[in-house]
Protein backbone atom coordinates (compact mmCIF):
# COMPACT_ATOMS: atom_id res chain seq x y z
CA UNK A 1 0.00 0.00 0.00
CA UNK A 2 1.59 3.27 -0.58
CA UNK A 3 2.54 4.99 2.81
CA UNK A 4 0.86 8.33 2.79
CA UNK A 5 3.25 11.60 2.69
CA UNK A 6 3.76 12.93 6.33
CA UNK A 7 3.31 16.32 7.21
CA UNK A 8 4.07 17.12 10.64
CA UNK A 9 4.62 13.90 12.65
CA UNK A 10 7.28 10.97 11.84
CA UNK A 11 6.73 7.67 11.09
CA UNK A 12 8.27 6.60 13.91
CA UNK A 13 6.13 8.80 16.50
CA UNK A 14 2.76 7.79 14.61
CA UNK A 15 4.38 4.01 15.22
CA UNK A 16 4.97 4.96 19.14
CA UNK A 17 0.97 5.98 18.88
CA UNK A 18 -0.74 3.09 17.83
CA UNK A 19 1.99 1.05 20.52
CA UNK A 20 1.56 2.75 23.31
CA UNK A 21 -1.90 4.46 23.19
CA UNK A 22 -0.07 8.02 23.53
CA UNK A 23 2.40 10.42 22.17
CA UNK A 24 4.45 13.53 23.93
CA UNK A 25 5.13 15.88 21.40
CA UNK A 26 7.57 18.57 22.00
CA UNK A 27 7.32 22.19 21.10
CA UNK A 28 4.03 21.44 19.23
CA UNK A 29 2.97 25.60 20.50
CA UNK A 30 5.41 27.92 20.42
CA UNK A 31 6.52 29.13 24.07
CA UNK A 32 4.22 32.88 23.16
CA UNK A 33 1.27 30.78 22.11
CA UNK A 34 1.96 28.80 25.07
CA UNK A 35 1.73 31.72 27.81
CA UNK A 36 -0.63 33.30 26.18
CA UNK A 37 -3.01 30.68 26.85
CA UNK A 38 -2.16 30.95 30.23
CA UNK A 39 -2.78 34.15 30.52
CA UNK A 40 -6.25 34.09 29.10
CA UNK A 41 -7.70 31.15 31.18
CA UNK A 42 -6.18 33.54 34.40
CA UNK A 43 -7.84 36.44 32.84
CA UNK A 44 -10.96 34.49 32.68
CA UNK A 45 -10.61 33.31 36.29
CA UNK A 46 -10.47 36.49 37.76
CA UNK A 47 -13.23 37.92 35.20
CA UNK A 48 -15.65 34.87 36.14
CA UNK A 49 -18.69 36.17 38.64
CA UNK A 50 -19.07 33.57 42.01
CA UNK A 51 -22.28 35.47 42.96
CA UNK A 52 -24.09 34.28 40.33
CA UNK A 53 -23.01 30.98 40.18
CA UNK A 54 -24.59 27.66 41.20
CA UNK A 55 -21.30 26.08 43.09
CA UNK A 56 -21.12 23.00 41.14
CA UNK A 57 -18.00 21.02 42.05
CA UNK A 58 -16.05 19.01 39.66
CA UNK A 59 -16.61 14.91 40.94
CA UNK A 60 -15.67 12.14 39.21
CA UNK A 61 -16.49 9.32 41.90
CA UNK A 62 -18.67 6.58 40.45
CA UNK A 63 -21.42 7.14 42.31
CA UNK A 64 -20.73 10.81 42.56
CA UNK A 65 -20.06 12.49 39.43
CA UNK A 66 -21.32 15.97 38.62
CA UNK A 67 -24.32 16.25 36.48
CA UNK A 68 -26.65 18.93 37.37
CA UNK A 69 -28.12 21.82 34.84
CA UNK A 70 -24.96 23.58 34.85
CA UNK A 71 -22.89 20.97 34.19
CA UNK A 72 -25.01 19.74 31.44
CA UNK A 73 -25.62 22.59 29.94
CA UNK A 74 -22.02 23.36 29.15
CA UNK A 75 -21.11 22.41 26.08
CA UNK A 76 -21.47 25.87 24.41
CA UNK A 77 -20.05 28.30 27.21
CA UNK A 78 -17.42 29.00 28.97
CA UNK A 79 -18.29 27.68 32.93
CA UNK A 80 -16.36 26.88 35.84
CA UNK A 81 -16.38 23.93 38.11
CA UNK A 82 -15.27 23.92 41.49
CA UNK A 83 -12.57 21.80 43.13
CA UNK A 84 -14.05 19.60 45.91
CA UNK A 85 -11.77 21.38 48.65
CA UNK A 86 -12.82 24.44 47.44
CA UNK A 87 -16.10 24.58 48.79
CA UNK A 88 -17.16 24.22 52.47
CA UNK A 89 -19.81 22.44 54.37
CA UNK A 90 -22.43 25.88 53.64
CA UNK A 91 -21.62 26.19 50.42
CA UNK A 92 -19.05 28.86 51.04
CA UNK A 93 -15.73 29.15 49.11
CA UNK A 94 -12.40 28.66 51.28
CA UNK A 95 -10.40 30.35 49.25
CA UNK A 96 -10.37 33.20 46.21
CA UNK A 97 -12.47 32.27 43.89
CA UNK A 98 -9.43 32.45 41.25
CA UNK A 99 -7.73 29.55 43.12
CA UNK A 100 -10.99 27.26 43.96
CA UNK A 101 -12.01 26.42 39.99
CA UNK A 102 -11.12 22.74 39.09
CA UNK A 103 -11.50 23.38 35.30
CA UNK A 104 -13.24 25.66 33.07
CA UNK A 105 -15.27 23.73 30.19
CA UNK A 106 -16.55 23.41 27.32
CA UNK A 107 -17.17 25.83 24.65
CA UNK A 108 -13.51 27.67 24.84
CA UNK A 109 -12.25 26.07 21.73
CA UNK A 110 -15.62 27.44 19.95
CA UNK A 111 -16.21 30.85 21.68
CA UNK A 112 -12.82 31.99 22.64
CA UNK A 113 -10.61 33.71 20.51
CA UNK A 114 -7.44 32.34 21.93
CA UNK A 115 -8.08 28.50 21.95
CA UNK A 116 -10.18 28.94 19.19
CA UNK A 117 -7.10 30.09 17.22
CA UNK A 118 -4.97 26.87 18.63
CA UNK A 119 -7.75 24.48 18.46
CA UNK A 120 -9.69 25.09 15.00
CA UNK A 121 -7.46 27.55 13.29
CA UNK A 122 -4.28 25.81 13.12
CA UNK A 123 -3.10 24.85 10.55
CA UNK A 124 -0.08 22.52 12.22
CA UNK A 125 -2.76 21.07 14.26
CA UNK A 126 -4.54 20.17 10.73
CA UNK A 127 -1.64 18.26 9.57
CA UNK A 128 -1.03 16.61 12.63
CA UNK A 129 -4.66 15.15 12.46
CA UNK A 130 -3.57 13.94 9.05
CA UNK A 131 -0.68 12.68 9.61
CA UNK A 132 -1.98 10.70 12.53
CA UNK A 133 -5.23 9.49 10.35
CA UNK A 134 -7.06 8.46 13.82
CA UNK A 135 -10.50 9.40 12.20
CA UNK A 136 -11.78 9.92 9.01
CA UNK A 137 -13.91 13.04 9.46
CA UNK A 138 -12.92 14.70 12.91
CA UNK A 139 -14.81 16.64 14.65
CA UNK A 140 -13.97 19.01 18.10
CA UNK A 141 -16.61 17.93 20.90
CA UNK A 142 -15.41 19.72 24.14
CA UNK A 143 -12.43 21.75 25.14
CA UNK A 144 -10.97 22.05 28.95
CA UNK A 145 -8.60 24.38 31.25
CA UNK A 146 -7.68 22.07 34.34
CA UNK A 147 -5.94 24.34 36.64
CA UNK A 148 -4.81 21.76 38.89
CA UNK A 149 -4.30 24.58 41.64
CA UNK A 150 -1.93 24.14 44.63
CA UNK A 151 -2.33 21.74 47.62
CA UNK A 152 -6.15 20.86 46.81
CA UNK A 153 -6.03 20.38 42.41
CA UNK A 154 -7.56 17.09 42.74
CA UNK A 155 -6.95 13.68 41.68
CA UNK A 156 -8.22 12.52 38.37
CA UNK A 157 -8.49 8.33 39.18
CA UNK A 158 -7.28 5.89 36.36
CA UNK A 159 -9.82 5.76 33.40
CA UNK A 160 -10.16 5.97 29.78
CA UNK A 161 -11.91 9.14 27.74
CA UNK A 162 -14.26 6.80 25.88
CA UNK A 163 -16.29 6.08 28.50
CA UNK A 164 -16.66 9.69 28.67
CA UNK A 165 -16.88 10.80 25.60
CA UNK A 166 -18.93 7.67 23.96
CA UNK A 167 -19.40 7.16 19.87
CA UNK A 168 -19.98 4.13 18.35
CA UNK A 169 -17.34 2.93 17.99
CA UNK A 170 -15.12 4.42 20.50
CA UNK A 171 -13.00 7.50 18.95
CA UNK A 172 -12.36 9.87 21.61
CA UNK A 173 -8.96 11.25 20.62
CA UNK A 174 -7.22 14.09 23.46
CA UNK A 175 -4.99 16.64 22.65
CA UNK A 176 -3.86 17.77 25.95
CA UNK A 177 -1.31 20.71 26.47
CA UNK A 178 1.03 21.78 29.90
CA UNK A 179 0.72 25.40 29.92
CA UNK A 180 3.24 25.18 32.79
CA UNK A 181 5.81 22.70 34.23
CA UNK A 182 4.53 19.49 35.02
CA UNK A 183 6.33 17.32 37.61
CA UNK A 184 5.90 13.75 39.88
CA UNK A 185 4.51 16.90 42.57
CA UNK A 186 2.58 18.75 41.28
CA UNK A 187 0.26 15.83 39.22
CA UNK A 188 1.68 15.28 36.02
CA UNK A 189 -0.52 12.64 33.71
CA UNK A 190 0.65 9.30 33.93
CA UNK A 191 -0.03 6.72 31.35
CA UNK A 192 -0.36 2.83 31.27
CA UNK A 193 1.43 1.77 27.78
CA UNK A 194 -0.37 -0.25 25.67
CA UNK A 195 -4.02 -0.53 27.62
CA UNK A 196 -5.84 0.80 24.90
CA UNK A 197 -5.23 -2.44 23.11
CA UNK A 198 -6.15 -4.91 26.11
CA UNK A 199 -8.61 -2.16 27.61
CA UNK A 200 -12.05 -2.23 25.76
CA UNK A 201 -14.58 0.50 26.43
CA UNK A 202 -16.91 -1.51 28.63
CA UNK A 203 -19.54 1.66 30.05
CA UNK A 204 -20.23 4.93 28.98
CA UNK A 205 -20.91 7.97 31.05
CA UNK A 206 -24.71 9.36 30.55
CA UNK A 207 -27.64 11.20 31.28
CA UNK A 208 -30.23 9.40 33.05
CA UNK A 209 -33.77 9.81 32.53
CA UNK A 210 -34.55 10.45 36.10
CA UNK A 211 -31.95 13.68 35.29
CA UNK A 212 -28.32 13.76 36.35
CA UNK A 213 -25.42 11.33 35.11
CA UNK A 214 -24.08 7.99 35.62
CA UNK A 215 -22.88 4.53 33.82
CA UNK A 216 -24.57 2.46 31.76
CA UNK A 217 -22.52 -0.67 31.18
CA UNK A 218 -21.91 -1.86 27.79
CA UNK A 219 -21.28 -5.41 28.62
CA UNK A 220 -22.29 -7.92 31.60
CA UNK A 221 -20.13 -7.07 34.71
CA UNK A 222 -19.01 -11.15 34.32
CA UNK A 223 -17.60 -10.31 31.17
CA UNK A 224 -15.62 -7.30 32.07
CA UNK A 225 -11.87 -8.27 31.83
CA UNK A 226 -10.04 -8.00 34.89
CA UNK A 227 -7.89 -4.46 34.31
CA UNK A 228 -4.58 -4.48 33.07
CA UNK A 229 -1.44 -4.75 35.52
CA UNK A 230 1.74 -2.97 34.78
CA UNK A 231 3.56 0.53 35.55
CA UNK A 232 2.30 3.49 34.57
CA UNK A 233 4.69 6.01 33.05
CA UNK A 234 4.79 9.91 34.00
CA UNK A 235 4.50 12.07 30.84
CA UNK A 236 6.54 15.48 31.67
CA UNK A 237 6.38 17.23 28.10
CA UNK A 238 4.25 19.67 26.53
CA UNK A 239 1.77 17.95 24.37
CA UNK A 240 0.14 14.59 24.65
CA UNK A 241 -2.25 13.09 21.98
CA UNK A 242 -4.09 10.89 23.94
CA UNK A 243 -5.81 7.15 22.61
CA UNK A 244 -9.68 7.21 23.57
CA UNK A 245 -9.10 3.62 25.02
CA UNK A 246 -5.73 4.12 26.78
CA UNK A 247 -5.80 4.18 30.67
CA UNK A 248 -4.41 7.27 32.13
CA UNK A 249 -4.61 9.60 35.28
CA UNK A 250 -3.10 12.50 37.44
CA UNK A 251 -2.52 12.61 41.28
CA UNK A 252 -3.34 15.40 43.72
CA UNK A 253 -1.43 18.67 43.39
CA UNK A 254 0.82 18.16 46.52
CA UNK A 255 3.03 20.99 45.39
CA UNK A 256 3.07 24.89 45.67
CA UNK A 257 2.84 24.85 41.99
CA UNK A 258 -0.28 25.03 39.76
CA UNK A 259 -0.55 22.88 37.08
CA UNK A 260 -2.37 24.59 33.86
CA UNK A 261 -3.73 22.69 31.06
CA UNK A 262 -5.82 22.83 27.83
CA UNK A 263 -6.95 19.94 26.69
CA UNK A 264 -9.94 19.08 23.86
CA UNK A 265 -11.16 16.13 22.25
CA UNK A 266 -12.01 15.05 18.87
CA UNK A 267 -14.40 12.29 17.82
CA UNK A 268 -14.94 10.86 14.28
CA UNK A 269 -18.69 11.60 12.92
CA UNK A 270 -21.14 9.71 10.84
CA UNK A 271 -21.11 7.23 9.17
CA UNK A 272 -17.57 6.44 10.57
CA UNK A 273 -18.92 6.97 14.27
CA UNK A 274 -22.54 8.03 15.91
CA UNK A 275 -22.69 10.50 19.03
CA UNK A 276 -25.83 9.78 20.43
CA UNK A 277 -27.96 11.40 22.41
CA UNK A 278 -27.53 9.79 25.61
CA UNK A 279 -23.77 11.30 26.07
CA UNK A 280 -24.10 13.99 28.70
CA UNK A 281 -22.99 16.74 26.35
CA UNK A 282 -25.04 17.62 23.41
CA UNK A 283 -24.61 19.73 20.50
CA UNK A 284 -26.92 22.80 19.93
CA UNK A 285 -28.56 24.08 16.60
CA UNK A 286 -26.49 27.22 17.11
CA UNK A 287 -23.43 25.53 17.88
CA UNK A 288 -22.95 21.94 16.02
CA UNK A 289 -19.47 20.32 16.51
CA UNK A 290 -17.19 22.13 14.23
CA UNK A 291 -15.13 20.04 11.87
CA UNK A 292 -11.31 19.62 12.26
CA UNK A 293 -10.54 19.45 8.26
CA UNK A 294 -12.73 21.75 6.82
CA UNK A 295 -12.81 24.55 9.22
CA UNK A 296 -12.15 27.78 7.42
CA UNK A 297 -9.36 29.52 8.86
O1 LIG B 1 -5.35 17.01 33.49
C1 LIG B 1 -5.56 16.06 34.24
O2 LIG B 1 -5.05 15.99 35.35
C2 LIG B 1 -6.41 14.89 33.81
C3 LIG B 1 -6.94 15.05 32.44
C4 LIG B 1 -7.59 13.81 31.94
O3 LIG B 1 -7.28 12.72 32.32
C5 LIG B 1 -8.63 13.91 30.93
O4 LIG B 1 -9.05 15.02 30.60
O5 LIG B 1 -9.06 12.85 30.45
Amino acid sequence: MEQRRLEYLTREQINQFDRDGYLCIRGFLSPEETIGLLDRAKQLLEEFNINDHPKTKFTTGDDNHVGDDYFLTSGDKIRFFLEEDAVDAHGKLTRDKSKAVNKIGHGLHELDPAFRKVTLQNERLKSLVRDLHFHKDPVALQSMVITKQTKIGGEVRQHNDSTFLYTDPPSALGFWFALENCTPENGALSFLPGSHKTTPIVKRFVRLPEGGTGFEDLISPAEVPPKPEGKYVLTECDLVIIHGSVLHKSERNQSLFTRFAYTFHMIDSPPYAVYDEKNWLQPSKELPFSRILTQEA
